[in-house]
């Protein structure tokens, strides 16, 4: 029986590691490529070259929540290495969302910088 429950604590306990630790995004680094077929939401200017930050990338269509990475209101340039372009949203409250349509690499973001929220991948 001792047995048993030690073997569940570590299984439960490795859980616990792997679920921490699953990479859904890099630690902050500089440059970051961006690979083909994915688009990428850098935290930075110029995708990072000048300073540490985050990288998120994406393939597939659909909406995503930046809030569901810690995303929302962080993202300063893009990298559009998908077909299709960005549709970005700026949530406002009490207001109609704004919409914006990236499509190619975008250094800085002017008014929308740290603005997005979703971005929808067609
Ligand atoms: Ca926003």
């Amino acid at each position: 029986m001792n047995v048993f429950r030690i073997g569940v604590a570590v299984v439960f306990s490795l859980a616990t590691v792997m679920a921490v630790s699953a990479p859904a995004t890099a630690l902050p680094a500089r440059s970051q490529v961006c690979p083909s077929g994915y688009v990428c939401l850098y935290e930075h200017n110029d995708f990072n070259r000048d300073a540490d930050g985050r990288m998120l990338k994406w393939n597939l269509a659909g909406e995503k929540k930046l809030e569901d990475w810690g995303f929302r209101d962080k993202t300063s340039s893009i990298r559009d290495n998908r077909s299709g372009g960005v549709r970005a949203t700026n949530v406002l409250a009490g207001r109609p969302d704004q919409h914006k349509d990236y499509n190619g690499n975008y250094s800085s973001l002017g008014d929308w910088n740290d603005k997005i929220d979703r971005i929808t991948l067609p």
